[in-house]
């Protein structure tokens, strides 16, 4: 396979011996007999009828019939990248991992973005948990870090987890909704399973609606252990930041985004990738030494429960980068498998009842999804590291094992494969001690559903608490039955009465004083059913790292920034905008009534990157037009007033100059001349700091009057 100018890895040489290439090749059977006709099937006669000892035929058409493989049983929606995880500096004190001690390696990874509910083919800005996976191709086997953009998880125990999917996915009998919650049997299922209500606040947030994948942050999410060489352990929780910051789009934008191109996620982080401006992450630790362990006002093995930061910071360790594109969506992205137990010395579990699920889960998926127990041998899941095992056989082996022993001890192999002494890195479990009886219960310290909800809407931006309003309402709103609602505004009250009142004024209800939970119904309820438990406890007012604006940037990377002109544009005013933008990896799109090419003032010819009639302003995060004689044009054009009048009512930046501020003046965007996100004839520098700030907020409530 000749090899290409793209970024490359040990992870990347490893895939190119499997890569396949047409080029110069002549058409074959999967047997490798040439083909001189895949046009036309064999006959008896030009007429037919068709014979069935067409070999070549029959093997194409069983081929095709088998193409499809079951999807992932949520997360089914993904798109992923290659990259390299690269670490600031040794953290042999806390784990003898390779990748987090050897500061020289650049440690491959394969990194796949998913929402969690849609089916494959589900449009990108579902309201949804996204989840976050890194497979890193360490020298010492695998380690998966299988997380999400929240710091929890809907719920505590993985018994709950079939419970928990069959209520958010499409309803039983008529599959309606897909890809969304805002269904009766979701609000059912989390109403009475309070545990969720803190995650479910996380979805409700704009967290849940990113602007794209390379604007999330990750989460590992569970306590995990770290082990040092002497055997010492700590409890870990593993946090991905992103360089970019956090940004989300209003839901407004979602519905209308899913409509002009349901591929929006996937093609963003494509396009960035392909135009060279990688995405990245910073990769941070929340260290708890053991002794620390039952000293938080929350349980650290209780997945529904953060740490603060503010209470135990996050240590930046090092950068992971995403630079290459797969070559094969099937080969790659589909039948990637992640699974939260493939560790590797140096990191183990904690006792999380949910992650001790997600131990078994995530395996026997696999097996059955990807046809079969040698699923680890598929290009994309095998390590860079040698396997050597007794395993045997099964479906698609594809590999042939020499020798006559398949077995351990043995004589006949001289022991081998032999077994690694811990010196040389054998995996040994944490020998954690344990005691007690077999029970099936939930701990006491797991009972708290309502403290940490209460802390996110207490630390949020009041922009934020807005659209949480909006969120709720919303989802909500599209539940058909009225006890399935008022059970919510219950819970929703013990959390925060304001969000309540709010939501309840929307719903036209009223916020009920007690609700109808029978006893085996409310998981973790009292004992008399009548009350879930816990009431909040306030043991940090606020955590501002739970804001989307705890990240600051001045990153424009692959941002996309329309430009609106005709025939006649000013051609300096334009390459000033267009040059800087260029300079801080921003992707400009030059925009106009048709297709083919404009010419401006100065006479040359512009190709144009797409018509009005194709593009719509909710693909784009800031709008700029240069004056010209092309604003008259522009001026009976009703789609650039649209443009114009959407990137005011979302709080984009835009920048006019010279007789383009007509346009604004024409448009609804009547208080543009006190905005501090619009330019005219202004700094290109000001337009891209805007632009890194992602939305001037404080113009929503102004702008939302404006109908588009
Ligand atoms: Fe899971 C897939 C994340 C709890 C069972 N999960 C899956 C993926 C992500 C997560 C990102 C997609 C992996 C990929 O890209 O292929 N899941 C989480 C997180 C959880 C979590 C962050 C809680 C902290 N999951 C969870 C539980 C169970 C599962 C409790 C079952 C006990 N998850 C699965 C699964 C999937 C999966 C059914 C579907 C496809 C797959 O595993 O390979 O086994």
């Amino acid at each position: 396979m000749k090899k290409d100018n793209k970024p490359t890895s040990k992870k990347i040489q490893d895939l190119e011996k499997d890569m396949k290439c047409p080029i110069d090749h002549t058409m074959t059977t999967n047997d490798g007999v040439k083909i001189n006709d895949d046009n036309n099937s064999l006959k008896a006669g030009e007429r037919g009828p068709s014979l069935l000892e067409d070999f070549i035929h029959r093997e194409k058409m069983s081929h095709f019939d088998r193409e499809r493989i079951p999807e992932r049983v949520v997360h089914a929606r993904g798109s992923a990248a290659h990259g390299v995880f690269e670490l600031y500096e040794s953290l042999e004190k806390y784990t003898k991992a390779g990748f987090l001690t050897d500061t020289s390696r650049k440690t491959p990874v394969f990194v796949r973005f998913s929402t969690v509910a849609g089916f494959r083919g589900s449009p990108d800005l579902a309201r949804d948990i996204r989840g976050f996976s890194v497979k890193f191709y360490t020298d010492e086997g695998n380690y998966d870090l299988v997380g999400n953009n929240t710091p929890v998880f809907f719920i505590q125990d993985g018994m709950k987890f079939p419970d928990l999917v069959h209520s958010v996915k499409p309803e039983p009998d008529n599959q309606i909704p897909q890809a969304a919650s805002a269904h009766d049997t979701f609000y059912d299922f989390v109403s009475h399973a309070t545990e969720t209500l803190h995650n479910h606040m996380w979805a409700m947030s704009d967290r849940a609606i990113p602007r794209s994948l390379r604007m999330m942050e990750g989460f590992g999410i569970h306590t995990f252990r770290l082990v040092n060489a002497s055997g010492k352990s700590c409890f870990v929780r593993f946090h991905w930041k992103p360089l970019l910051g956090i940004h989300g789009v209003t839901w407004e934008e979602a519905v209308k985004i899913n409509g002009a191109d349901s591929d929006y996620h996937r093609r963003d982080l494509w396009d960035a990738i392909e135009a060279g401006h990688y995405p990245e992450w910073e990769l941070g630790l929340q260290i708890i030494p053991e002794e620390d362990e039952m000293k938080f006002d929350f349980d650290i093995l209780d997945a529904t429960k953060l740490i603060p930061e503010e209470i135990v910071p996050v240590k930046i360790v090092g950068k992971m980068t995403l630079n290459r594109n797969p070559e094969n969506f099937f080969a790659e992205t589909e039948q990637a498998a992640f699974h939260p137990g493939r560790v590797v010395p140096g990191i183990d579990f904690s006792d999380d009842p949910l992650l001790q699920s997600r131990l078994f889960s995530y395996h026997d998926t696999q097996i059955y999804r990807l046809g079969g127990a040698n699923f680890n041998q598929i290009p994309i899941n095998r390590p860079i590291n040698e396997v050597h095992n007794n395993q045997r056989d099964g479906q698609f082996q594809t590999q042939i094992h020499k020798g006559k022993s398949s077995y351990f001890p043995n004589s006949l192999a001289g022991g081998c494969p032999h077994l690694a002494k811990m010196a040389e890195g054998g995996f040994t479990s944490v020998p954690a001690p344990v005691e007690a009886h077999k029970v099936r219960a939930r701990s006491e310290s797991f009972s708290d559903h309502y403290s940490q909800p209460a802390l996110l809407f207490r630390s949020l931006q009041p922009w934020e608490q807005n659209h949480m309003v909006n969120a709720y309402s919303f989802e909500l709103g599209k539940c058909t039955q009225q006890h399935i609602q008022e059970r919510m505004l219950f819970q929703i009250n013990k959390i925060n009465e304001d969000l309540a009142s709010k939501v309840a004024k929307n719903l036209g209800l009223k916020v009920p004083k007690s609700i109808d939970m029978p006893v085996n119904q409310a998981i973790g309820a009292d004992a008399d059913g009548s009350d879930q438990p816990g009431d909040v406890k306030v043991y940090l007012e606020k955590s501002p790292a739970l804001s989307m604006t705890h990240i600051k940037s001045d990153r424009i990377d692959a941002r996309m920034i329309a430009v609106l002109a005709a025939d006649g544009f000013y051609m300096k005013d334009y390459q000033s905008i267009k040059d800087h933008l260029e300079s801080k990896n921003a992707m400009v799109k030059l925009i106009a009534p048709h297709g083919g090419t404009i010419k401006c003032n100065e006479g040359m010819e512009h190709k144009v990157d797409a018509a009005l009639m194709t593009t719509e302003s909710v693909l784009y995060d800031a709008l700029f037009i240069p004056g010209g004689k092309s604003v008259d044009a522009l001026m009976n054009e009703a789609k650039v007033f649209k443009f114009i009048d959407e990137s005011y009512k979302y709080c984009k930046a835009i920048a006019v100059t010279a007789n383009a501020e007509d346009l604004l003046k024409n448009s609804q965007a009547k208080d543009y001349k006190e905005d501090k996100f619009i330019f005219i004839d202004g700094e290109p520098s000001n337009f891209s700091s805007a632009i890194a700030k992602h939305r001037n907020w404080d113009r929503e409530e102004k702008a939302k009057m404006i109908s588009v």
